[in-house]
């Protein structure tokens, strides 16, 4: 006798795979969940070190937003660039930064990206065409601008990436560049990425109206809200936006919605929303989703997952050995790259 199907499998035999649409092999989507993975473990091994004393000063977490960052880097070209804020460790390791550089960065050592004194919010490899790391808010998008103005007035048609927090839709400059980026055509995108709190403040007390994305329809741009906890939703945004920058040489402004699970930094003591919250949003935690969606469409299994983690675990370690190994810089470069 012929089973009855259930309504699960109906619905899994007829629908589509949520990438479907997209041309990504299963090797790229592998890697976007290696990526997103490496990230959480990197970070969550960066906590430790940092209760134990290793790694001082500033420490911004990306757990819970590693969708937003791996999404919206993976549709790159290795001639691209991206700027970010503070909270740039994810980003750094979605575009192929080594995880030894960043974890020695961290631990402020010669070895690190930024040789060991730039630290958490200062991240940086030019090879890479990763501009940094920044940590006044709204401070970097007029940098990123530049660069989207420089790839075009050079006749190139690299695409400029812009990382930001929703707090910094606030400042004066983001409107400014925001007019600049539009009336010059700059081949940028701006990715807001709006995780509902600036440090301890909820948007809905910082900010007048609703729908941030509309910030940008004053200078009549292309622009958007996304789901930031939906890797495959950023990705394919993100390329729609890509090809209007390279082929257009326009400007996209997307607002990605997301949230983050630990606390602004590691000295918040996070009493600005209930643990209820964090809770619900972890529901969709953005790898587990990710995951499933993989194991369904049998891209990944679950023994094959577990021997991801396996790998992720050595390498986190062996970044933090390295880390650990690696030398002070020398006293005679602490003022390097200091301008008065
Ligand atoms: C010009 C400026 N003002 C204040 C600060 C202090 N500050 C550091 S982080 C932060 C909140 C920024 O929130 P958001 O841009 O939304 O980024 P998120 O931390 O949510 O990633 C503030 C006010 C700063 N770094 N720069």
């Amino acid at each position: 006798m012929e089973k009855i199907k259930t309504m699960k499998e109906e619905k899994k035999k007829n629908a589509q795979a949520p990438w479907a649409d997209l041309n990504l092999s299963n090797e790229k989507l592998i890697k976007i969940y290696r990526d997103m993975l490496l990230i959480r473990r990197f970070e969550e091994r960066a906590a430790q070190e940092y209760g134990k004393g290793k790694i001082g000063g500033f420490c911004h977490l990306y757990i819970g937003q590693e969708a937003t960052g791996v999404g919206a880097i993976a549709p790159l070209r290795e001639d691209d660039f991206i700027y970010t804020a503070y909270r740039d460790h994810g980003q750094a390791i979605a575009r192929g930064m080594s995880s030894k550089g960043c974890m020695a960065e961290l631990f402020g050592k010669a070895t690190g990206v930024s040789k060991g004194i730039g630290g958490s919010m200062h991240f940086y490899d030019l090879s890479k065409g990763f501009m940094g790391g920044w940590g006044i808010v709204g401070g970097h998008p007029p940098l990123a601008a530049g660069s989207a103005f420089a790839t075009k007035y050079q006749g190139r048609d690299s695409v400029t990436i812009c990382f930001m927090g929703e707090a910094s839709t606030n400042q004066g400059v983001f409107h400014e560049i925001l007019n600049m980026a539009m009336l010059w055509k700059l081949p940028i995108i701006f990715i807001c990425e709006n995780n509902g709190y600036g440090m301890g403040t909820a948007i809905s007390r910082a900010m007048a109206g609703e729908h941030l994305f509309e910030k940008a329809a004053g200078y009549e741009m292309a622009r958007g809200a996304v789901n930031g906890m939906d890797v495959i939703e950023m990705y394919r945004e993100m390329s729609v936006a890509i090809e209007r920058a390279r082929k257009e040489s326009l400007p996209t402004f997307l607002e990605a919605r997301t949230y983050r699970f630990r606390g602004h930094s590691m000295s918040d003591p996070g009493q600005y929303r209930t643990k209820d919250e964090i809770d619900e949003y972890k529901k969709r935690d953005p790898i587990e989703t990710f995951g499933s969606a993989l194991k369904q469409w049998n891209v990944l299994s679950e023994s094959a997952i577990e021997k991801l983690e396996e790998e992720i675990k050595a390498e986190v370690q062996e970044a933090v050995e390295f880390a650990d190994a690696s030398p002070q810089p020398p006293i005679d470069v602490l003022y390097d790259h200091v301008y008065a």
